[in-house]
């Protein structure tokens, strides 16, 4: 009963915009399996991916997404471990080589003939998407496809940087774009990991996102818009006043990476792992030296991150703060996106 087609989101030219369709259903690889995606989360990078943001051509035209939740309905004659009807989900990860020096060190991210979801293959903004069955997150049937979508990037991402970032219980981790996608599932992750979060968000109208974090466990939050000295307010949120001991930089601008060297502690790490358009990392020599600063870049997570993320969320320590629109709606969520006016994740029901 799978159909011939289906509705999608599809990128037809680099620069957008994304036109709701009905293109054709495909058929999964002798390695692949074709997953019933029933709601998929809306990541910056589905707009990068659209505007054409990175030095990386994308497909076009292009299916975007990979946060992607659904059920396999079919699947190729090679595929041994996961069965029909089993719920899976679609990350950015769609597939790696797995025979490569990175992909035998678990470092698939870094495979050369990574395919990438939403990017260099069709994503998750279709009713039937495709991933190599290797790659697939397991998802347990007891999670509701609705709520864990967004960890399939989001989620996986922060907790992968969190680990990547060295930082360990009891210590300081600053969130930067801390009310975004990213930065939501950042708070919690860190909380459920022991860390203490200050939060620096801003831009908004109000304090809703101020409001936002908090209720996430952020122990502070520092307005990047009204601040007058955001250096200086981050180190006093810390109980000795010499600054976060980790820095997870989420944002879409240049600044806020240029900014986090002057405020983490020294012998601390600055997580990279937001990528705005053309930005350049810049630090002191000097400091980064003598205070002994790590910088280092952090990119999704591999198959193990995969899982231990989604066990985070089954055993109810994430929750994730998100909207749901139809799929025909992701224009109107791309463009709140654009404005800096989301705060959680939005995630697309691919059924309307
Ligand atoms: O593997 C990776 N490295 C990876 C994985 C997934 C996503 C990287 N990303 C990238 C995306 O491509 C994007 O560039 O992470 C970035 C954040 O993705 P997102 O969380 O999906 O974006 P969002 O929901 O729009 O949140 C961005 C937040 O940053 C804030 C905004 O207010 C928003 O809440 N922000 C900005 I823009 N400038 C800021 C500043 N100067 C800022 N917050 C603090 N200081
Ligand atoms: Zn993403
Ligand atoms: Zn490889």
């Amino acid at each position: 009963q799978i159909p011939t087609e289906q509705w999608a989101q599809v990128v037809e030219k680099t620069g957008g915009p994304s036109v709701y369709k009905k293109i054709p259903v495909q058929k999964p690889g002798p390695d692949e399996v074709l997953i019933n995606v029933k709601y998929s989360g809306v990541c910056h990078t589905d707009l990068h991916a659209m505007m054409g943001d990175w030095p990386l051509a994308t497909k076009i035209p292009l299916v975007g997404g990979h946060e992607g939740a659904g059920v396999v309905v079919a699947k190729g004659e090679l595929v041994k471990d996961i069965e029909i009807g089993d719920h899976a989900g679609i990350k950015w990860l769609n597939g790696s080589c797995l025979a490569c020096s990175f992909c035998m060190q678990a470092d698939e991210p870094l495979c050369q003939h990574a395919l990438l979801s939403g990017y260099t293959v069709d994503g998750s903004f279709q009713q039937y998407a495709i991933a190599k069955a290797a790659h697939v997150a397991r998802i347990p049937k007891e999670c509701d496809l609705e709520v864990i979508a967004p960890v399939l990037c989001a989620g996986i991402t922060v907790y992968k940087g969190l680990k990547e970032s060295g930082a360990r219980p009891g210590q300081w981790v600053a969130v930067v774009g801390a009310a975004g996608g990213l930065g939501s599932m950042a708070l919690q992750y860190a909380r459920a990991m022991g860390l203490h979060t200050i939060a620096i968000d801003g831009g908004g109208q109000g304090n809703e996102k101020a409001q936002h974090c908090q209720s996430l466990g952020a122990s502070a939050f520092v307005d990047f818009g009204k601040s007058q000295d955001l250096v200086a307010e981050v180190k006093a949120a810390t109980p000795d006043g010499l600054g976060p001991h980790a820095v997870l930089c989420l944002a879409v601008q240049e600044k806020p990476f240029q900014q986090a060297a002057d405020y983490v502690r020294s012998r601390g790490t600055v997580i990279c792992i937001g990528l705005p358009a053309n930005a350049y990392l810049k630090a002191p020599v000097f400091n980064t030296v003598i205070r002994m600063i790590t910088i280092r870049g952090s990119y999704v997570g591999n198959r193990q991150d995969t899982q231990e993320a989604l066990d985070f969320f089954a055993r109810g320590l994430i929750k994730v703060p998100f909207k749901t629109v139809g799929l025909s709606q992701l224009g109107e969520v791309y463009q709140l996106m654009h404005d800096g006016k989301i705060v959680g994740r939005y995630v697309v029901d691919t059924s309307k």
